[in-house]
C-alpha cells in the first residue's frame, strides 16, 4: 500500500474545468470555442489562484496576530521560474488540471507552454532564493520575500551566425501575467538625493525626490502546510505627472522625463554576474525595494499605531540580507528609527542589530560590493552619515578589542583618504547578527581569508547554511518519472517534505530489478529531452549516447574552458583514429549558459563552444560517437527539462572559487553522476554519496594557493601534455574560426600567459579520469546503481533542511502556532 500525502483538493476535474470557462468567460471575456491555449493558460492560473486565496488570508492574519516571528527574505533577485505547475502541485488540482484541459479540447502541453518565464534573476542566488520562499511556506513559517518587479528580466540570449551571443531585452511584462497582485493602495514612497540640515537640534533630511514604490504581492503556497506566504515584489511609479503642457507644444520626450527617470528604478535587472556595473541606478534599485521593504514590515505588524512600539520589532520579524545588496537596509532603519520615531542612537542600534543577519555568496573580491562614499552621500546624504557613525562606533568598538592598529584600518567599513569607500560586507557583517556562508567550505574560506580580520574578532557571528533546493520543483515536477519510482520504492510520498527519507532508496541499490527501473527511467527523460530539443532547437540529440550536460553561468573560474578543451581532445583522437571505433562511448555534451554582456571572455568562450559543435556536429567522422550542442537562452525551463535527462554533470570549477552551487544538488538529486572539484557544496555531496560514487579530479584549495605562491605558468602544463598542446593549437590554429587565427587570440594568449582560473594545471587530471567515467559507463547496472545511491544519500541538499538550518541557528523562529 502506498501511503499518499500529497495535497489533494476535493475539487473534480468536471469542476475545474467549469471553473476555467467561468474564468474564460468573465475574466477573460471569451467564449471556449474562442479561446487559445494561452487563454486557457490564464483562466488555470486565475482558477488556482482562487483555490489560494483563503489560505493566504488566514496565513498572513494568524502571522500578524500570532507570536511567531516571521522572516523577511531581503534579495534583488527572485528566479521564479513558470508558476502554474507549482501552483496546481500545491494547491492540490494536477491531476484535474489534466482532465480538466482535456475536456476543454485543449493540449495540455500547449497550455503549460503558454506561460512566459519571468527572469528576475541572474543565476544561482535568485534561484536559491526563490527556494527559500518555496521550503518557508511548506514548512509554515510566516514570511515575506521582498525584492523588485523588474520590467525587463535577464537578457534573452540569441546566438549570432558566428555563434556569438547576442542579447535581446525580455520585456516580460509584456505578456500575460495573473500571478501577481498590483496593490496601490498599500504603495510606499522612497525619497533620494537632496540634503540634511537641523532643525531644532534635530538632523532632518529634505530630499530632492521620491518615487512611488507599488508592491505587486504573488502568493506563495507552501506544499502540504496549509499555508500561502507572500512574495512582494515593488514596482517604480512616479509621483509626477507628466507635463502637459509640453506635451501639447509636441516636446514629448522633454514631457515625460521625471516620469521616466523614476520609473527607470525597477526597470531592469542587472546582466551582470559578479563585475559591479551602472552603480547609480543599482544603489538606487537596492535602496528602493528595503526602503519600501522596511516601511511595509513597520506598516504590516504595527496596524494602524501612531506611536508603534518599535522596540519590539525583531520579535516581529528579522530580516535575511541575500548578499550585499540589500545592506543599505541598516543604515535606512536606522534613519527610520531615530530620525521618524525617535529613538535614541543605541536603542535604534540594537533594534537594528537585531533585525538583520547577512548572508554571503562568493569568494571572489570583486563581487563584494563597495560603494563610494561620494556617490552615497549624492543619493542618500542622511545614510551618508549614519554609516560614517557606524563606522566611528565600530573603530572605536575595535579599539576596545585589539591593539592592532593595521588590522583595525583594514576593517574600516568606511575607508580613510581622499575618495572614501563603503564597504557594504563589513557593514552586513558589523551592523547584523549573524553571516553565513552557503557550504562548508565557503563557510571556511569566509572567516580564513575574504573575512579573516571579522571572524578574530567576531567569531560567534560565523555560521554555515549549505545551500539546498526544493524538491517539489526540482524533482516532482520536472521528473515525474523518477518521483513515481522514488514514491514506489518508499510506498510513501512523504519524502517530498522530508528528503532525508531518500535514504530508505539505499537497500533498492542492491535489488537489480529496482535498479533497471531507474535505469529506464533515466532513459525515458533522455528520450523525452531529445523530443524536446527538438522541438524547441531543432536539434537532433541520440538518446542512446551518454548525456554529459554543463549548465550555470558562463565565467572563467567555472571552467567551461576546461570542457570544452577536453572535448576538442576527444574530437582530434576520434579523427586521427588514435581510439579505435570499439573504443569510443558515445557521447552528447550539452551547455546551457549565458555569459554578462561585458564580460569579453566569456562571450569568447561562448563563441568557440558554439564553433565547436558546428564542427564536430558536422564532421562525419565523428558522428555519432560525438556531438555538442549549446541551447540558447538558458533558464529555469531549460534546467527542468535537462536535469532529469543527465547522465553526467560537470561541477569543475576551480577549488576555492565556487561558494557553493546549487546546480549539482539538482543533479545529484536527479541521479546523474558528477564528474568535479573539490569546491563548493561538491565536498559535501561527495562525502554524502560517497567517495566511490562521485567523479573528483583535479587540484585542491590548499594545492591551489601554493601554486599560486610558487608561481604559476600554464606554458608548463601545455608543453607537459600533448593532448592539451594538441587541443589549444586547434583553436589558435583557426580549426574552429574557418582558419582565422585571430579570432581566439585574446583566449588562447590567456590560457598560455595568465590561466588565473588554472585551466590548462587541471586538463591532465581532468582528461584522466574520463576513462574511469567510460569505463563505469560501459557497465549500465553499475552505473545506475552508482546513480542511484547519489539520490538516495542527496536529501540533505533539500532547501527544507537549509531553512531548518537558518530557523534553528540564525533566524530563531519556527512555524505559526509554535
Ligand atoms: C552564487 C554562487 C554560487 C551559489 C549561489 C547561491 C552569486 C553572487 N553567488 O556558488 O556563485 O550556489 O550564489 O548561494 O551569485
Amino acid at each position: 500500500m502506498t501511503e499518499h500525502t500529497a495535497p489533494m483538493s476535493s475539487t473534480t476535474p468536471g469542476e475545474f474545468a467549469d471553473e476555467i470557462r467561468k474564468e474564460l468567460k468573465y475574466t477573460q471575456g471569451v467564449t471556449t470555442e474562442q479561446a487559445t491555449s494561452a487563454d486557457v493558460y490564464v483562466a488555470t492560473a486565475t482558477a488556482v489562484r482562487k483555490h489560494l486565496v483563503d489560505s493566504w488570508a488566514t496565513t498572513q492574519h494568524d502571522m500578524v496576530a500570532g507570536s511567531t516571528k516571521a522572516v523577511g527574505y531581503f534579495s534583488a533577485e527572485f528566479l521564479m521560474g513558470k508558476q502554474l505547475l507549482n501552483a496546481l502541485l500545491n494547491a492540490g488540482l494536477s491531476d484535474q488540471f489534466y482532465d480538466a484541459v482535456k475536456e476543454l479540447g485543449f493540449d495540455v502541453q500547449d497550455v503549460i507552454d503558454s506561460e512566459y518565464e519571468p527572469g528576475l534573476g541572474n543565476g544561482g542566488l535568485g534561484r536559491l532564493a526563490a527556494c527559500y520562499i518555496d521550503s518557508l511556506a511548506s514548512k509554515g513559517v510566516p514570511a515575506f520575500g521582498y525584492g523588485i518587479q523588474y520590467r525587463y528580466g535577464i537578457f534573452k540570449q540569441e546566438f549570432d551566425e558566428q555563434g556569438a551571443q547576442v542579447e535581446r531585452p525580455d520585456y516580460w511584462l509584456a505578456n500575460e501575467e495573473p500571478w501577481g497582485h498590483i496593490d496601490y493602495n498599500r504603495s510606499q514612497r522612497v525619497n533620494y538625493g537632496g540634503s540634511v540640515v537641523e532643525e531644532d537640534g534635530k538632523k532632518v533630511w529634505k530630499p530632492a525626490w521620491s518615487v512611488r514604490a507599488v508592491p505587486v504581492d504573488y502568493m506563495v503556497p507552501g506544499y502540504a502546510s496549509g499555508r500561502v506566504n507572500t512574495l512582494r515584489l515593488w514596482s517604480a511609479k512616479s509621483y509626477d505627472e507628466f507635463d502637459l503642457l509640453a506635451f501639447n507644444k509636441s516636446e514629448y520626450v522633454d514631457a515625460v522625463k521625471p516620469q521616466v527617470a523614476a520609473e527607470n528604478i525597477s526597470k531592469i535587472l542587472y546582466p551582470e554576474d559578479s563585475t559591479p556595473q551602472g552603480k547609480a541606478l543599482r544603489l538606487e534599485q537596492q535602496y528602493f525595494f528595503v526602503a519600501a521593504s522596511i516601511q511595509d514590515a513597520i506598516r504590516v505588524f504595527y496596524p494602524g499605531e501612531e506611536n508603534p512600539d518599535l522596540t519590539t520589532f525583531p520579535s516581529k520579524i528579522c530580516f535575511q540580507l541575500n548578499d550585499t545588496h540589500p545592506v543599505i537596509g541598516i543604515p535606512e532603519l536606522m534613519r527610520v528609527l531615530i530620525d521618524e520615531y525617535g529613538y535614541d542612537w543605541d536603542t535604534a542600534w540594537s533594534i537594528t542589530n537585531k533585525s538583520f543577519n547577512y548572508t554571503c555568496h562568493t569568494l571572489l573580491p570583486e563581487a563584494l560590493e563597495v560603494w563610494p562614499a561620494k556617490l552615497i552621500g549624492e543619493l542618500l546624504p542622511r545614510h551618508l552619515e549614519i554609516i560614517n557613525k557606524i563606522n566611528e562606533q565600530f573603530v572605536a568598538e575595535l579599539g576596545t578589542k585589539t591593539s592592532d592598529s593595521a588590522k583595525i584600518d583594514r576593517m574600516r567599513i568606511v575607508t580613510d583618504g581622499e575618495d572614501p569607500q563603503v564597504h557594504m560586507a563589513y557593514l552586513a557583517t558589523y551592523g547584523g547578527s549573524h553571516v553565513n556562508g552557503v557550504a562548508a567550505l565557503h563557510s571556511q574560506l569566509l572567516k580564513d581569508v575574504t573575512l579573516r580580520d571579522f571572524s578574530d574578532v567576531y567569531g560567534d557571528k560565523f555560521t554555515n547554511v549549505t545551500n539546498g533546493v526544493t524538491p517539489r520543483r526540482f524533482i516532482r515536477i520536472a521528473n515525474p518519472r523518477l518521483s513515481a519510482l522514488i514514491t514506489e520504492g518508499l510506498g510513501t510520498d512523504r519524502w517530498l517534505s522530508d528528503l532525508d527519507m531518500l535514504e530508505g532508496l539505499v537497500p533498492l541499490a542492491k535489488d537489480d530489478e529496482f535498479v533497471k527501473k531507474f535505469a529506464a527511467v533515466k532513459q525515458a527523460n533522455k528520450v523525452a529531452f531529445s523530443n524536446y530539443a527538438k522541438r524547441e532547437y531543432d536539434f537532433d540529440i541520440d538518446p542512446n549516447t551518454m548525456v554529459n550536460s554543463m549548465i550555470k553561468r558562463l565565467h572563467e573560474y567555472k571552467r567551461q574552458s576546461l570542457k570544452i578543451l577536453s572535448v576538442i581532445s576527444q574530437y582530434a583522437d576520434i579523427k586521427s583514429g588514435k581510439v579505435s571505433a570499439d573504443d569510443i562511448l558515445p557521447r552528447t555534451v550539452v551547455f546551457g549558459a549565458k555569459a554578462a554582456p561585458g564580460y569579453k571572455m566569456a562571450k569568447l568562450t561562448i563563441q568557440l563552444i558554439n564553433n565547436v559543435a558546428r564542427v564536430v556536429n558536422n564532421d562525419p567522422d565523428v558522428k555519432g560517437k560525438l556531438a555538442v550542442y549549446y541551447p540558447w537562452n538558458y533558464n529555469i525551463r531549460l534546467a527542468q527539462h535537462l536535469i532529469p535527462a543527465t547522465d553526467l554533470d560537470e561541477q569543475i570549477s576551480q577549488a576555492g572559487k565556487e561558494a557553493s552551487g546549487t546546480g549539482n544538488m539538482k543533479f545529484a538529486l536527479n541521479g546523474a553522476m558528477t564528474v568535479g572539484t573539490l569546491d563548493g557544496a561538491n565536498v559535501e555531496i561527495r562525502e554524502r554519496v560517497g567517495a566511490e560514487n562521485f567523479f573528483l579530479f583535479g587540484m585542491t584549495v590548499d594545492e591551489v594557493e601554493a601554486l599560486y605562491a610558487k608561481g604559476y605558468e600554464p606554458k608548463y602544463y601545455y608543453e607537459a601534455d600533448p593532448r592539451l598542446k594538441q587541443a589549444v593549437d586547434m583553436v589558435a590554429g583557426g580549426t574552429f574560426s574557418e582558419g582565422d587565427k585571430g579570432l581566439y587570440e585574446p583566449l588562447v594568449t590567456d590560457w598560455l600567459n595568465k590561466d588565473y582560473f588554472m585551466t590548462l594545471a587541471d586538463f591532465s587530471a581532468y582528461m584522466d579520469i574520463q576513462g574511469e567515467i567510460e569505463t563505469l559507463y560501459r557497465e549500465p547496472l553499475e552505473w545506475s546503481r552508482k546513480a542511484l545511491l547519489n539520490v538516495a544519500n542527496s536529501g540533505f541538499f533539500s532547501s527544507d533542511r537549509a531553512i531548518d538550518d537558518y530557523l534553528r541557528d540564525i533566524w530563531e523562529t519556527g512555524p505559526l502556532g509554535e
